[in-house]
């Protein structure tokens, strides 16, 4: 590969390496044969494991520490020099202190160890879209990881050469100390230091730490938007391409809805969907005034317990080949991989996410952690898009915010305008799941599902919502949705997976003016009829609990949301007077 000639970034890695104090130096060039080598690498130091290759090719297996299943919310930090720009939904630590402390756990760090230069790409290099940034970390893990999850190679060295920006992410897994643990963001010196960790999206720093916490700092200032949507192309009969956004909190169902099957009534119709991204959205007003976006990742890195045949298989062919599989269970026999839900033949003979002897047909114990993920090629994706490999923005006719309620939300409502659907988005909330480390099963607010995920002030990031609004002459309508509803005995109500095609076609066909709805305190609600439910066994009394609103219910939501906004002292003038409204509309019920 051709050398990098530009003089900032080769100051910058030989600063980082007189810090960390590697053996050697080595840039990753993306290509088969390197890849190759640094794998067998892994493979000899038992770093990772090589799975059955016949029936798994390109396969592999990793498992972390214990502690250190999921992201950390609680050593994820956001450094400003006023504390006001992190806002109070953020940890926040000075830079220059949180640099001194960090530059302690950081000095030879990497001592015996490769520093391997990862050049990487949010977005198809040389797109509209697309940022920079090089990951430098001591983890074979994440080499092979970003060359999966980002585009990493010579067109991005020829675009740094060229003089390009790019965000500077140092990781070192160090001693995979959960007590010195740190996942850092410094937004005004595009930089990302990541400490003691070795999983996912506390290491994989193009992920969340960059396409999001970075990218959403960089989006406020230069007019766009990082968020964590998945993006939907819904073809119809006629071969008319429409798409949608949908924001829905960590293990809530974004790499579901993506990759969605349509029920058959629905096939045979001719309707087509298919997966343009299942995570990570960046949006950019066009010239015609519409929203755009794009997918900036490369691969998936998805939940993989209740992936099944049934419910989700576009992701299970899409992990069938060049996957990496963390935590997941492991069958000795075949040497393959297995978790809860997978299908009903759990190995015998197995080994559990801890590398425990593990024997799934008598054990009580799980085999798979509830966030074990693999990590996969977006290329692999039977329905993946065309407009995936373009990286050219997709206009975007809804945006869908969703979340985990067993109660209160109703099954899909629609937004009365933008600055209603910003309100919507702020004020949403969501049981907590397995994606981070904490409880689980708590309800929590999460706007837009960017609580853990915001790289600046909340309130700004509200604002910034609507000042979109107000720049675009035909924005997409904004819906709301909850797959989760229960009845008495804590079973879901609605299908959920591939039916839920059916409430996005009912906000399709609003964007069109073409679906019916009732007015609600909540916003437009389909009255049961507008919902094509044919060949569903959803009696009208189940829908009529999916879409019921109760006043008790939403009395305590409002509580909810006064308690969650009290932290703001200055909240945008539109959402107070969308909650006000909320506020009279549901006493009038
Ligand atoms: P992150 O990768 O953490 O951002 O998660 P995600 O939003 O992509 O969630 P994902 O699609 O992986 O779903 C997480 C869990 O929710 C899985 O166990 C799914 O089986 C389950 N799930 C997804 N969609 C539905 C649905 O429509 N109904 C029900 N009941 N469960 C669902
Ligand atoms: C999430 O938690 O929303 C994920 C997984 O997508 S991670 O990359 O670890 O954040
Ligand atoms: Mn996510």
């Amino acid at each position: 590969m051709t050398m990098v000639t530009n003089q900032i970034v080769n100051d910058w890695v030989k600063e980082m390496a007189e810090m960390t104090k590697p053996d050697e130096i080595v840039w990753v060039d993306g290509s088969k044969e390197q890849l190759e080598q640094i794998k067998q690498i892994a493979l000899s130091t038992g770093e990772m494991i090589e799975l059955n290759q016949e029936k798994l090719p390109g396969c592999l297996y990793y498992r972390t520490k214990p502690k250190d299943v999921a992201r950390d919310e609680k050593r994820t930090i956001i450094c400003t020099t006023r504390k006001e720009d992190a806002g109070p939904t953020n940890n926040w630590v000075a830079p220059d202190e949180m640099y001194a402390k960090l530059s302690k756990l950081f000095d030879g760090s990497m001592k015996g160890r490769t520093m391997y230069a990862i050049p990487f790409s949010m977005g198809v290099v040389g797109t509209e879209f697309s940022k920079i940034g090089i990951e430098l970390t001591d983890s074979i893990y994440v080499v092979l990881s970003m060359a999966i999850m980002t585009r990493v190679g010579q067109s991005v060295i020829d675009e740094l050469n060229a003089g390009a920006d790019f965000t500077r992410c140092l990781h070192s897994k160090a001693q995979i100390d959960e007590t010195e643990k740190y996942i850092v963001h410094f937004p005004e010196d595009n930089t990302i230091w990541s400490i003691n960790s070795a999983y996912g999206g506390n290491v994989l720093l193009g992920k969340k730490c960059l396409a999001l916490r970075i990218g959403s700092y960089l989006g406020k200032q230069e007019g766009w938007m990082a968020e964590h949507m998945l993006i939907l192309k819904i073809e119809n009969p006629q071969g008319e391409a429409r798409y949608v956004c949908g924001a829905f909190p960590s293990a809530c169902g974004k790499t579901n809805l993506a990759m969605l099957t349509p029920p058959e009534y629905f096939r045979e119709k001719g309707y087509k969907v298919s997966t343009i991204g299942d995570d990570i959205s960046w949006l950019r007003i066009g010239s015609d005034g519409r929203l755009y976006a794009v997918n900036p990742e490369n691969g998936f890195f998805g939940v993989a317990p209740g992936t099944n045949e049934k419910s989700n298989p576009n992701a299970l062919k899409t992990t069938h080949k060049n996957t990496i599989f963390t935590n997941v269970a492991r069958n000795l026999d075949d040497n393959t991989v297995w978790w809860e839900r997978l299908d009903k033949n759990p190995p015998e003979n197995g080994e559990d996410w801890q590398g425990n002897p593990w024997n799934g047909k008598t054990s009580t114990e799980k085999g798979a952690h509830p966030n074990s993920r693999f990590t996969a090629p977006a290329e692999n994706c039977p329905i993946i898009a065309d407009e995936f490999f373009t990286g050219e923005g997709v206009p975007i006719s809804a945006i869908i915010f969703g979340g985990r309620r067993a109660k209160a939300e109703p099954l899909v409502y629609e937004a009365r305008d933008w600055n209603h659907g910003v309100f919507i988005g702020s004020a949403m909330a969501s049981e907590t799941t397995a994606a981070a480390n904490g409880k689980v099963g708590v309800v929590r607010h999460d706007p837009m599902a960017m609580l853990p995920f915001c790289g600046y002030n909340m309130a700004d990031y509200f604002q910034h919502w609507i000042d979109m609004g107000k720049k675009m002459t035909n924005p997409p309508k904004i819906f709301h949705v909850n797959w989760f509803r229960t009845d008495e005995n804590d079973e879901f109500l609605w299908p959920g997976f591939g039916d839920n095609l059916r409430a996005v076609l009912w906000m399709l066909d609003r964007c069109e003016g073409k679906a019916g709805a009732v007015e609600t305190p909540l916003g437009y609600e389909p009255k049961p009829e507008d919902l094509d439910v044919n060949g569903l066994n959803v009696t009208p009394e189940i829908l009529e609990k999916l879409l019921k609103i109760d006043k008790a219910d939403w009395e305590n939501e409002i509580k909810g949301i006064e308690e969650f906004y009290s932290q703001f002292p200055d909240l945008p003038q539109e959402i107070k007077d969308n909650f006000d409204r909320l506020k009279r509309e549901v006493e009038k019920m």
